[in-house]
C-alpha cells in the first residue's frame, strides 16, 4: 500500500475516525554541494519518489497522539514536550513540529498516523520528510495558511530543536522540488532554480550498510563541523578585514576574491577555545551551536574543513553548468572530486562508503559520492540510462544493503 493510503488506513484503524488531512513529503538526495548549506553556500539536491505520509486530525486534548506503521512505539506527548528529551527518536519530530507552531495550534492537540517507504537513518532525509509532511497536514487540518517558504522554515527550525544544527537544504528541496529537475538552492542571498535533468541519465542510490543516525556521535560530529567552519569564517573575515554583520559564514567570505588563497593560512588545527577567542566568537555561543556534547579543547582541523566547503561550493556551480550542457563525464568528475574532498578534508566518509563509491564507479557510473551528512548512510551515482542495473548490482554486492534507482520527483503535497 502506498504511504498516503497506508497512513489514512492506519489513522482510521487507530482512532476510529476520518483524518482531516493527509500530506505526503518525499525524501531527498543531494547530487552535489555537501556541508555547504549551513555555511551559506549552494547545494544541488532533488526530491525522490520514496516518501513519508502523515494523516492528521485536530483533537481537543492538548496531546499529540501518534502511531507509525514503521515504528512500534506509539507517541503520547503533551503539547509542550521538549523534543530533544523524547527518548523515542521519531517522537522528537512530532514534539518539534508542535513546538515551532506554538500558539498557532491554540492549545489543541492532534491525532497523527504516519507511514513511509523511505529507509530510516539512510541519509535520504526521512526525518525532514516526516517533519514537512506533518507540518503540511497540520497546516491543512488547522487552517493555518502557511506558504511553502514558511513550511520549509518551520521544518528547518523543528530539525534544529530535535538536536542537529542543520542548514535547511533538506526542508527546502522537500517543500519546493519539481518532477524531472534538480533544485539549485542558494542561501546568501536566498534563491532557488530548477535544473532539468537530461533524459538519458539515471541516478542510483545505495546503502553503505551502516546507518546514518541523526543522533548521538554522528550528530555531535556534524555539529562540530558547524562550529569549526564558523570559526574558519570568522578567522578569514579577520584576515581579509571584512566587516560582516552577525555570525560570519564561509559564504560571506567566499564572495571575496582573496578568500580561497587565504585558506592555506588558516591554522591546520586549533582548539575551538583558542580559535573562538581569535575569531571573537563567545565560547557559550559555540556550545549552543554545537547542541550536543562539545569539548572546547578538542583540536579541530579548521583549515581542511574550510578547504572542503569553499571548493565544494565551486563544484556546485560547475555541476549546474555540466547538467545544463548535458556533460555527464564532467558531472562524474565533479562527483568524484566531491567524494575525495569529503573523505580527506571533511573526514565524514567511512571505509564502507569509499568501497561503495569505488564499486559503483567500476560498474560504469560516470561519478559517485556519499550523499547527505555522511558518517554512514547512502551514496549516489549517476550513469547513462541502460547502465543503472549494473550499478545497482555492483552496489548491492559491495555493501549488501538496498540499492535502487531514484528519479527527480515533485515536492510535498496534500494527498
Ligand atoms: C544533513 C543536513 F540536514 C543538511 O542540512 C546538510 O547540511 C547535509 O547534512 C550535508 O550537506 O542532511
Amino acid at each position: 500500500m502506498d504511504p498516503a493510503a497506508a497512513a489514512a488506513a492506519l489513522f482510521r484503524s487507530t482512532f476510529a475516525a476520518e483524518p482531516a488531512a493527509v500530506a505526503i513529503a518525499p525524501g531527498r538526495v543531494n547530487l552535489i554541494g555537501e556541508h555547504t548549506d549551513y555555511n551559506g553556500l549552494p547545494v544541488l539536491p532533488f526530491a525522490i519518489g520514496q516518501s513519508t505520509a502523515v494523516a492528521v486530525a485536530p483533537s481537543g486534548a492538548g496531546l499529540l497522539e501518534g502511531v507509525s506503521r514503521e515504528f512500534p512505539e506509539p507517541a503520547r506527548l503533551p503539547l509542550g514536550a521538549d523534543p530533544a528529551a523524547c527518548p523515542e527518536p521519531w517522537h522528537r519530530y512530532l514534539a518539534a513540529a508542535a513546538a515551532v507552531l506554538g500558539p498557532r495550534l491554540s492549545g489543541r492537540g492532534a491525532r497523527i498516523a504516519v507511514a513511509s517507504d523511505l529507509p530510516p537513518a539512510s541519509g535520504l532525509s526521512s526525518s525532514s520528510a516526516l517533519t514537512v509532511a506533518l507540518l503540511l497536514a497540520l497546516d491543512a487540518a488547522f487552517g493555518l495558511g502557511l506558504d511553502r517558504a514558511a513550511l520549509a522554515a518551520f521544518a528547518a527550525q523543528a530539525e534544529r530543536l530535535a538536536g542537529a544544527e542543520t542548514g535547511g537544504m533538506d526542508q527546502q528541496v522537500i517543500a519546493f522540488a519539481e518532477a524531472g529537475a534538480l533544485l539549485r538552492i542558494d542561501f546568501l542571498p536566498p534563491a532557488m532554480r530548477p535544473v532539468p535533468v537530461p533524459a538519458g541519465w539515471a541516478f542510483v542510490v545505495a546503502s553503505s550498510g551502516q546507518p546514518a543516525p541523526k543522533g548521538g556521535a554522528a550528530r555531535d560530529a556534524y555539529n562540530e563541523r558547524v562550529v569549526a567552519t564558523r570559526i574558519a569564517a570568522a578567522l578569514l573575515a579577520d584576515m581579509l578585514g571584512a566587516e560582516i554583520e552577525g555570525t560570519p559564514l564561509l559564504g560571506h567570505v567566499a564572495a571575496i576574491d582573496a578568500a580561497p588563497v587565504l585558506v592555506d593560512e588558516l591554522p591546520a588545527r586549533s582548539s575551538a577555545r583558542k580559535a573562538a577567542a581569535a575569531a571573537g566568537i563567545p565560547l557559550e555561543r559555540l556550545v549552543t551551536l554545537a547542541a550536543g556534547a562539545f569539548d572546547p579543547d578538542a583540536q579541530l582541523p579548521v583549515r581542511a574543513y574550510a578547504r572542503h566547503v569553499l571548493a565544494e561550493a565551486e563544484r556546485v556551480d560547475l555541476a549546474c553548468a555540466a547538467v545544463e550542457a548535458g556533460d555527464l563525464a564532467a558531472l562524474g568528475e565533479l562527483m568524484a572530486a566531491s567524494h575525495a574532498s569529503l573523505r580527506d578534508d571533511y573526514r565524514c566518509s567511512t571505509p564502507a562508503l569509499d568501497a561503495l563509491v569505488k564499486a559503483m564507479t567500476r560498474a560504469g557510473a560516470a561519478g559517485a559520492r556519499l550523499t547527505g551528512a555522511g558518517f554512514g548512510g547512502f551514496a549516489i551515482a549517476v550513469c547513462e540510462r541502460g547502465r543503472e542495473q549494473a550499478v545497482i548490482g555492483a552496489a548491492a554486492a559491495a555493501a549488501g544493503g538496498p540499492a535502487f534507482e531514484v528519479a527527480p520527483s515533485a515536492g510535498a503535497r496534500l494527498a
